[in-house]
């Protein structure tokens, strides 16, 4: 039964108790990355406080380490009502719900607080709903960083250093057509056969944040590291939208405002992951550069926004929401 003492101990607010649903509910909740890295950490709170609010109405069993399978398939899942509950990346997302493909543009955002902002904004509620509308409801943001390119021969600073390199990108023709564009060759690939595709010369480099290079051991095969910071991607808590269609008003608030909780957790142990993760790597032995001039990259990505924009015009106007928020 739903308890609004413990609710407001654990900072989530409700008016009411939630009396009504009768039915208790077994949530599955799939997740790629492993044990203390931040999102599985800000997941286990977000299951906590759902059955902690509830007082055990909603449990929410959570398989970590992609156990339930690559996030293209979980993401069927999930639509599918198989799996209830995700963190998922929106790269893959995008294919499915094209509102929230214009994160994957390359350059989209300028940093990760002007990314927060457009979430926060009317341009974030756009996203939602496109991707509600396709079934996977994001109830909070998490941060996921700045997207760089790693390889295992040469330091990479202009988009000539790409060229010919086969890079792993995720599933999204998006960032095919942006590796295309700089002259390298795309290789679509699970993240769980990243390491061993790395290590056997299957694909020459990768592209992704500190602490998905660092936790995956990326850097053991891939050892140099160049703040390109071409992507950043924001990641969600979602949920099945029949799911949480089927709450009532109450448990719909407090299963947000926890994932909203958990979300803020995610993003304070995000920023120290991020520091801690670069200074294991670099003590490791990985090169890493700074990238003088991303000019050149930008440039190199304009027939990749053409190509989104002649495919999806009625996306223009997002695009240029996103652009112009401050
Ligand atoms: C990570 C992200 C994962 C997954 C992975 C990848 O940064 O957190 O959800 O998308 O990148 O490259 O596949």
């Amino acid at each position: 039964m739903f308890n609004p003492a413990k609710s407001m101990l654990l900072g989530v607010t409700a008016a009411v108790a939630i009396s009504s649903s009768a039915l208790a509910a077994e949530w599955r909740g799939w997740n790629i990355h492993v044990e203390g890295y931040p999102n599985t950490v800000a997941l286990d709170k977000f299951a906590e406080l759902v059955e902690g609010v509830t007082d055990g109405d909603i449990a929410l069993k959570l398989f970590h380490g992609g156990t339930l399978g690559s996030q293209p398939d979980a993401i069927e899942q999930l639509r599918l009502g198989a799996i209830q509950v995700a963190n998922f990346n929106l790269g893959p997302i995008g294919p499915v719900a094209p509102e929230a493909n214009v994160v994957s543009l390359p350059f989209i955002f300028k940093d990760v607080p002007h990314m927060f902002r457009v979430l926060d904004g009317e341009a974030g509620q756009v996203i939602a709903d496109g991707m509600a509308a396709k079934g996977i409801l994001p109830l909070a943001w998490f941060d996921a960083g700045a997207r760089s390119f790693y390889n295992g021969t040469k330091s990479i600073n202009t988009p000539d250093d790409v060229i010919s390199l086969k890079v792993r990108v995720m599933n999204n023709d998006l960032y095919s057509g942006m590796i295309s564009e700089l002259g390298g060759n795309p290789s679509p690939m699970a993240f769980a056969e990243v390491y061993s595709a790395l290590q056997t010369g299957v694909v020459d480099g990768a592209e992704n944040n500190w602490p998905s290079y660092e936790s995956t051991g990326h850097y053991e095969v891939a050892g140099f590291y160049s703040l390109s910071q071409h992507l950043i991607i924001p990641e969600c808590i979602c949920i099945n939208t029949d799911t949480f269609n089927a709450l009532s008003e109450d448990e719909q608030n407090v299963v947000r405002e926890a994932a909203q909780e958990a979300a803020i957790m995610q993003r304070e142990l995000w920023a120290e992951r991020e520091l801690a993760s670069r200074e294991k790597v670099e003590t490791a032995g990985v090169q890493v550069n700074e990238i003088a001039d991303k000019g050149p990259f930008q440039e190199a990505m304009i027939p990749v926004y053409d190509a989104y924009l002649e495919a999806n015009p009625d996306l223009r106007p997002l695009v240029e929401m996103i652009q112009g928020t401050e």
